[in-house]
């Protein structure tokens, strides 16, 4: 019936039927990209390109991908609404930027003390956490994508050293999502400033301290030229989910092949993001250390229990608040306590041995 079809309606050979519906394998999409990060900046700004250039080469040429950096076309946090109204086909950000907007929007990047890069994968993929973040996304008219994992980040940059939790009263820190909750209720000031206005931040004073991602995009920021201490673990942020949210109607206009292209190029550069800050950290942390004399410190102990105690009733608090974050926090909540054995039967058995 499909050659008839198209015999009937006069289409060239680059034209088919698909389900009833005449695909033209011949036109061009011309998208935008609008992203939170600095244009090219490692890691982050870099996978969105590599991203955009996977798109258009998988797909032939037939979509066009144009990236802008944050505040080119608009600003790194107006990448939600930019795409939810239109102005962009895709926005590479995290989720966690939109909690303002949308309460549960923070478990779909990371939660204190929560998942790693490796567990949020498979709740994504495998536990149920895609459909629940196509849900929180739907109303906005956006397709959700994860496209990018920073793996375990740094416990941030102080200007003094942290000996106690009295330590961090008052004290202005830059953090976003919950583990900013999380400090917030130990006594200390936030906000969360988009990456490009972070260095600048600490350079007025406008910020005591900032925590973005790990070394690899903290020497980028030039944050050791800002602050002395840097901090580890990342307590806050054990595997960060970076996004690449799609318009639905934009999406909705692509033939069926070139959907399954768009999301296979979203499971690839997901993949490829992690495996390069895993590749670049190291190398960006020995810099900092021996170039730079940045000062490596580890949280005190109590401090970390602290925070822990505090992570549990933060992350709680912030499930009851609203009625999406509570389904999307059992279900995350039960895949990690299904999977949370296994990780340490495995992986942790294993890492006990290897720093024996
Ligand atoms: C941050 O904004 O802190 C990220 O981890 C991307």
């Amino acid at each position: 019936t499909g050659a008839v079809a198209v015999t009937a309606l006069g289409l060239s050979g680059c034209q088919s039927e698909a389900d009833g519906v005449v695909i033209d394998r011949e036109r061009v999409f011309h998208w935008k990209m609008v992203t939170a990060w600095p244009k090219n900046f490692p890691g982050l700004g870099t996978g969105a390109n590599e991203l955009a250039q996977l798109i258009e080469q998988m797909s032939g040429g037939r979509i066009k991908i144009t990236v802008f950096g944050a505040g080119e076309l608009v600003g790194p946090f107006e990448v939600f609404d930019a795409v939810s109204q239109g102005q962009a086909d895709l926005g590479h950000a995290t989720a966690y930027y939109w909690k303002g907007k949308l309460p549960s929007a923070d478990f779909f990047t990371v939660v204190p003390m929560g998942l790693t890069a490796e567990e949020m994968n498979s709740w994504l993929y495998y536990g149920g956490g895609m459909a629940l973040w196509e849900e929180a996304y739907k109303p906005f008219g956006l397709i959700p994508n994860a496209a990018g994992n920073t793996g375990t980040q740094m416990g941030g940059w102080f200007n003094r050293e942290i000996t106690s939790i009295a330590d961090l009263r008052g004290l202005k820190i830059r953090m976003p999502g919950l583990g900013a909750e999380v400090y917030e209720k130990v006594g200390a000031v936030t906000v969360n400033l988009p990456g490009n206005e972070l260095f600048q931040g600490m350079q007025t004073g406008l910020i005591d301290a900032v925590e973005f991602v790990g070394p690899y995009n903290d020497l980028a920021f030039g944050f050791h030229r800002v602050a002395k201490y840097y901090y580890t673990p990342g307590w806050q942020e054990p595997g960060s989910a970076l996004e690449c949210m799609i318009n639905e109607k934009a999406f909705a206009e692509l033939t069926p092949d070139l959907q399954v292209i768009v999301r296979s190029a979203m499971k690839v550069a997901n993949l490829n993001m992690l495996a390069e800050y895993t590749a670049r950290n190291q190398q960006a942390l020995n810099t900092l250390v021996n170039q730079h004399g940045v000062q490596l410190r580890h949280f005190p102990q109590d401090v970390l229990l602290a925070l822990k105690k505090t992570s549990a009733e933060v992350v709680e608090a912030a499930a009851a608040r609203d009625p999406l974050a509570q389904k999307v926090w059992a279900s995350q909540k039960a895949f990690r306590d299904q999977v949370a054995p296994w990780t340490e039967q495995s992986l942790k058995a294993f890492l006990d041995l290897r720093y024996l």
